[in-house]
Protein backbone atom coordinates (compact mmCIF):
# COMPACT_ATOMS: atom_id res chain seq x y z
CA UNK A 1 0.00 0.00 0.00
CA UNK A 2 1.70 3.26 -1.28
CA UNK A 3 0.73 6.22 1.59
CA UNK A 4 -1.17 9.04 -0.30
CA UNK A 5 2.42 11.18 1.57
CA UNK A 6 4.51 9.70 -0.80
CA UNK A 7 5.80 12.42 -3.04
CA UNK A 8 5.39 10.58 -6.06
CA UNK A 9 2.03 9.42 -4.93
CA UNK A 10 0.28 9.88 -8.55
CA UNK A 11 2.98 8.11 -10.46
CA UNK A 12 3.03 5.08 -8.33
CA UNK A 13 -0.39 4.61 -8.41
CA UNK A 14 -0.45 4.89 -12.46
CA UNK A 15 2.18 2.11 -12.07
CA UNK A 16 -0.01 -0.19 -9.81
CA UNK A 17 -2.42 0.16 -12.32
CA UNK A 18 -0.56 -1.35 -15.34
CA UNK A 19 0.63 -4.27 -13.41
CA UNK A 20 -2.91 -4.94 -12.50
CA UNK A 21 -3.92 -4.44 -16.13
CA UNK A 22 -1.27 -6.76 -16.96
CA UNK A 23 -2.69 -9.49 -14.33
CA UNK A 24 -5.89 -9.00 -15.80
CA UNK A 25 -4.95 -9.51 -19.39
CA UNK A 26 -5.62 -6.27 -20.78
CA UNK A 27 -2.96 -4.56 -20.85
CA UNK A 28 0.15 -6.15 -22.87
CA UNK A 29 3.60 -7.11 -20.80
CA UNK A 30 5.70 -5.18 -23.49
CA UNK A 31 2.48 -2.30 -22.15
CA UNK A 32 4.93 -2.14 -19.10
CA UNK A 33 7.72 -0.90 -21.16
CA UNK A 34 6.10 1.65 -22.87
CA UNK A 35 4.91 2.95 -19.48
CA UNK A 36 8.08 3.10 -18.38
CA UNK A 37 9.45 4.89 -20.85
CA UNK A 38 6.61 7.24 -20.63
CA UNK A 39 7.65 7.83 -16.68
CA UNK A 40 10.76 8.84 -17.69
CA UNK A 41 9.49 11.54 -20.24
CA UNK A 42 6.99 12.86 -17.64
CA UNK A 43 9.50 13.14 -15.16
CA UNK A 44 11.55 15.45 -17.37
CA UNK A 45 8.39 17.88 -17.83
CA UNK A 46 8.26 18.10 -13.93
CA UNK A 47 4.88 15.17 -13.44
CA UNK A 48 2.27 17.89 -14.76
CA UNK A 49 0.41 19.61 -17.40
CA UNK A 50 2.31 22.42 -19.38
CA UNK A 51 0.93 25.53 -20.86
CA UNK A 52 1.39 24.08 -24.26
CA UNK A 53 -0.21 20.56 -23.51
CA UNK A 54 -3.34 22.29 -22.00
CA UNK A 55 -3.27 24.16 -25.30
CA UNK A 56 -3.16 21.01 -27.33
CA UNK A 57 -5.48 19.36 -25.27
CA UNK A 58 -8.16 21.86 -25.35
CA UNK A 59 -7.97 22.02 -29.45
CA UNK A 60 -8.52 18.24 -29.82
CA UNK A 61 -11.61 18.79 -27.38
CA UNK A 62 -12.94 21.33 -30.39
CA UNK A 63 -11.75 19.19 -32.60
CA UNK A 64 -13.51 15.82 -31.81
CA UNK A 65 -16.49 18.04 -31.18
CA UNK A 66 -16.70 19.42 -34.58
CA UNK A 67 -15.67 16.25 -36.29
CA UNK A 68 -18.78 14.22 -38.57
CA UNK A 69 -17.56 10.88 -37.61
CA UNK A 70 -14.75 11.36 -34.17
CA UNK A 71 -13.58 7.73 -32.78
CA UNK A 72 -11.76 7.27 -29.78
CA UNK A 73 -8.91 4.51 -30.23
CA UNK A 74 -8.38 2.48 -27.26
CA UNK A 75 -5.03 0.08 -26.25
CA UNK A 76 -4.17 -2.46 -23.19
CA UNK A 77 -2.72 0.42 -21.37
CA UNK A 78 -5.29 3.36 -21.87
CA UNK A 79 -7.68 0.56 -20.90
CA UNK A 80 -5.94 -0.29 -17.79
CA UNK A 81 -5.16 3.60 -17.41
CA UNK A 82 -8.24 5.71 -17.90
CA UNK A 83 -10.90 3.16 -18.44
CA UNK A 84 -13.74 5.39 -16.87
CA UNK A 85 -12.35 8.83 -17.73
CA UNK A 86 -12.45 7.46 -21.53
CA UNK A 87 -15.82 6.60 -21.41
CA UNK A 88 -16.44 9.77 -19.97
CA UNK A 89 -14.61 11.78 -23.28
CA UNK A 90 -16.57 9.15 -25.27
CA UNK A 91 -19.70 10.70 -23.93
CA UNK A 92 -18.67 14.04 -23.84
CA UNK A 93 -17.70 14.36 -27.82
CA UNK A 94 -20.50 12.02 -28.61
CA UNK A 95 -17.65 9.64 -30.03
CA UNK A 96 -17.68 5.94 -29.90
CA UNK A 97 -14.29 4.00 -28.89
CA UNK A 98 -12.53 1.21 -30.85
CA UNK A 99 -10.14 -1.09 -29.20
CA UNK A 100 -7.52 -1.39 -31.66
CA UNK A 101 -4.18 -3.17 -30.32
CA UNK A 102 -0.86 -2.73 -31.41
CA UNK A 103 0.28 -6.74 -29.91
CA UNK A 104 -3.15 -7.95 -31.29
CA UNK A 105 -5.12 -10.79 -29.72
CA UNK A 106 -8.59 -11.51 -29.62
CA UNK A 107 -8.55 -12.71 -26.35
CA UNK A 108 -7.01 -9.59 -25.00
CA UNK A 109 -9.65 -7.25 -27.60
CA UNK A 110 -12.20 -9.15 -25.84
CA UNK A 111 -11.46 -8.66 -22.54
CA UNK A 112 -11.09 -4.96 -23.23
CA UNK A 113 -14.46 -4.52 -24.50
CA UNK A 114 -15.70 -6.75 -21.92
CA UNK A 115 -13.98 -4.28 -19.29
CA UNK A 116 -15.10 -1.01 -20.62
CA UNK A 117 -18.36 -2.41 -20.71
CA UNK A 118 -18.88 -3.69 -17.50
CA UNK A 119 -17.76 0.01 -16.34
CA UNK A 120 -20.63 1.40 -18.40
CA UNK A 121 -19.35 2.27 -22.12
CA UNK A 122 -22.58 1.65 -24.57
CA UNK A 123 -21.04 2.95 -27.83
CA UNK A 124 -18.04 0.83 -28.77
CA UNK A 125 -17.63 -0.55 -32.46
CA UNK A 126 -16.21 -3.79 -32.22
CA UNK A 127 -15.87 -5.22 -35.90
CA UNK A 128 -12.95 -5.57 -37.22
CA UNK A 129 -14.43 -6.17 -40.96
CA UNK A 130 -11.75 -3.28 -42.70
CA UNK A 131 -7.81 -3.10 -43.44
CA UNK A 132 -6.09 -0.34 -42.17
CA UNK A 133 -3.84 0.35 -45.82
CA UNK A 134 -0.29 0.48 -45.30
CA UNK A 135 0.23 -1.99 -42.17
CA UNK A 136 0.83 -5.40 -41.75
CA UNK A 137 -2.54 -7.41 -41.47
CA UNK A 138 -3.20 -7.47 -37.71
CA UNK A 139 -2.64 -4.76 -36.54
CA UNK A 140 -4.05 -3.24 -39.42
CA UNK A 141 -7.75 -4.65 -38.51
CA UNK A 142 -10.79 -2.04 -37.77
CA UNK A 143 -14.35 -1.65 -37.63
CA UNK A 144 -15.62 -0.16 -40.92
CA UNK A 145 -18.06 2.11 -39.18
CA UNK A 146 -15.29 3.10 -36.92
CA UNK A 147 -11.28 4.08 -37.59
CA UNK A 148 -11.83 2.85 -40.90
CA UNK A 149 -14.26 5.41 -41.49
CA UNK A 150 -13.57 8.39 -39.16
CA UNK A 151 -12.58 11.79 -40.10
CA UNK A 152 -10.90 12.70 -36.35
CA UNK A 153 -9.39 9.70 -34.56
CA UNK A 154 -7.80 10.14 -31.21
CA UNK A 155 -4.97 7.64 -30.91
CA UNK A 156 -3.42 7.57 -27.12
CA UNK A 157 -0.23 5.88 -27.11
CA UNK A 158 -0.52 5.07 -30.84
CA UNK A 159 3.40 3.53 -32.86
CA UNK A 160 4.75 5.52 -35.25
CA UNK A 161 3.47 3.36 -38.49
CA UNK A 162 -0.22 3.37 -38.05
CA UNK A 163 -0.62 7.03 -37.02
CA UNK A 164 1.32 7.64 -40.00
CA UNK A 165 -1.06 5.38 -41.95
CA UNK A 166 -3.86 7.25 -40.67
CA UNK A 167 -2.87 10.55 -41.48
CA UNK A 168 -2.19 8.25 -45.22
CA UNK A 169 -5.98 8.08 -45.48
CA UNK A 170 -6.27 11.66 -45.10
CA UNK A 171 -7.93 11.53 -41.23
CA UNK A 172 -6.52 13.97 -38.55
CA UNK A 173 -5.19 12.25 -35.76
CA UNK A 174 -4.70 13.65 -32.69
CA UNK A 175 -1.95 11.51 -30.49
CA UNK A 176 -1.01 11.75 -26.56
CA UNK A 177 2.27 10.94 -26.38
CA UNK A 178 4.62 11.92 -23.38
CA UNK A 179 7.63 11.53 -25.93
CA UNK A 180 7.84 14.74 -28.11
CA UNK A 181 10.15 12.98 -30.33
CA UNK A 182 8.70 9.84 -30.83
CA UNK A 183 6.88 9.28 -34.81
CA UNK A 184 3.88 9.58 -33.58
CA UNK A 185 4.59 13.01 -31.92
CA UNK A 186 5.94 14.16 -35.22
CA UNK A 187 3.43 12.32 -37.44
CA UNK A 188 -0.06 13.11 -35.86
CA UNK A 189 -2.02 16.46 -36.35
CA UNK A 190 -2.40 17.50 -32.92
CA UNK A 191 0.15 16.00 -30.35
CA UNK A 192 -0.54 16.34 -26.95
CA UNK A 193 2.93 15.70 -24.98
CA UNK A 194 0.46 15.23 -21.45
CA UNK A 195 0.57 11.95 -19.59
CA UNK A 196 -2.69 10.03 -20.38
CA UNK A 197 -4.29 10.02 -16.72
CA UNK A 198 -3.92 13.86 -17.01
CA UNK A 199 -4.44 14.73 -20.50
CA UNK A 200 -8.34 12.70 -20.65
CA UNK A 201 -10.11 14.44 -17.70
CA UNK A 202 -8.44 17.86 -18.89
CA UNK A 203 -10.16 16.99 -22.70
CA UNK A 204 -13.15 16.29 -20.98
CA UNK A 205 -13.68 19.18 -19.22
CA UNK A 206 -12.94 21.34 -22.38
CA UNK A 207 -15.27 19.60 -23.89
CA UNK A 208 -18.16 20.07 -21.71
CA UNK A 209 -17.23 23.97 -21.65
CA UNK A 210 -16.48 24.14 -25.39
CA UNK A 211 -19.97 22.09 -25.86
CA UNK A 212 -21.52 25.26 -24.75
CA UNK A 213 -19.64 27.72 -27.27
CA UNK A 214 -20.47 28.81 -30.46
CA UNK A 215 -18.92 26.63 -33.40
CA UNK A 216 -16.50 30.02 -34.60
CA UNK A 217 -14.79 30.18 -31.48
CA UNK A 218 -14.05 25.96 -32.27
CA UNK A 219 -13.21 26.68 -35.56
CA UNK A 220 -10.97 29.63 -34.72
CA UNK A 221 -9.23 27.84 -31.93
CA UNK A 222 -8.53 24.36 -34.66
CA UNK A 223 -7.24 27.20 -37.29
CA UNK A 224 -4.90 28.91 -35.32
CA UNK A 225 -2.93 25.80 -33.68
CA UNK A 226 0.32 24.54 -35.05
CA UNK A 227 1.55 21.56 -34.31
CA UNK A 228 4.83 21.92 -35.01
CA UNK A 229 5.31 25.16 -32.94
CA UNK A 230 3.91 23.18 -29.98
CA UNK A 231 5.82 20.34 -30.18
CA UNK A 232 9.09 22.68 -30.25
CA UNK A 233 7.06 24.43 -27.28
CA UNK A 234 6.94 21.01 -25.42
CA UNK A 235 10.90 20.51 -26.43
CA UNK A 236 11.61 23.89 -24.61
CA UNK A 237 9.57 23.07 -21.67
CA UNK A 238 12.23 20.21 -20.78
CA UNK A 239 15.00 22.25 -21.30
CA UNK A 240 13.55 24.96 -19.24
CA UNK A 241 12.33 22.17 -16.29
CA UNK A 242 16.11 20.45 -16.67
CA UNK A 243 17.64 24.39 -16.26
CA UNK A 244 15.70 25.35 -13.67
CA UNK A 245 16.56 21.74 -11.48
CA UNK A 246 20.29 22.40 -11.91
O1 LIG B 1 -2.15 -2.60 -26.00
P1 LIG B 1 -1.36 -2.56 -27.27
O2 LIG B 1 -1.06 -3.95 -27.78
O3 LIG B 1 -2.00 -1.73 -28.34
O4 LIG B 1 0.08 -1.92 -26.97
C1 LIG B 1 0.17 -0.60 -26.46
C2 LIG B 1 1.64 -0.14 -26.35
C3 LIG B 1 1.63 1.21 -25.67
C4 LIG B 1 2.41 -1.15 -25.52
C5 LIG B 1 2.22 -0.08 -27.78
O5 LIG B 1 1.48 0.80 -28.57
C6 LIG B 1 3.68 0.36 -27.75
O6 LIG B 1 4.61 -0.45 -27.69
O7 LIG B 1 3.86 1.65 -27.78
P2 LIG B 1 5.33 2.34 -27.80
O8 LIG B 1 5.89 2.24 -29.19
O9 LIG B 1 6.15 1.88 -26.66
O10 LIG B 1 4.96 3.84 -27.60
C7 LIG B 1 4.33 4.26 -26.45
C8 LIG B 1 4.55 5.79 -26.36
O11 LIG B 1 3.66 6.26 -25.39
C9 LIG B 1 5.97 6.16 -25.92
O12 LIG B 1 6.43 7.27 -26.68
C10 LIG B 1 5.80 6.57 -24.45
O13 LIG B 1 6.66 7.63 -24.09
C11 LIG B 1 4.35 7.05 -24.44
N1 LIG B 1 3.70 6.81 -23.14
C12 LIG B 1 3.84 5.74 -22.32
N2 LIG B 1 3.06 5.85 -21.24
C13 LIG B 1 2.37 7.00 -21.40
C14 LIG B 1 2.76 7.61 -22.63
N3 LIG B 1 2.24 8.76 -23.07
C15 LIG B 1 1.27 9.33 -22.30
N4 LIG B 1 0.86 8.82 -21.13
C16 LIG B 1 1.36 7.67 -20.64
N5 LIG B 1 0.93 7.17 -19.47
Amino acid sequence: MIPKSHPRYESLITRDKIVDGVKQGITSTQGLIAQGRGEAFDYLIGEKTTHSALHAEKTAAAMLLLAKKPVISVNGNVAALVPEEIIRLSEAVNAPLEVNLFYRTEDRRNKIIKHLRSLGAKNIRTKTDALVPGIEHERAKVDSSGIFSADVVLVPLEDGDRCKALVDMGKTVIAIDLNPLSRTAQTANVTIVDNVVRAIPNMTRFADELGRSDKDELHKLVEEFDNKKNLADAIDNISKHLSSSK
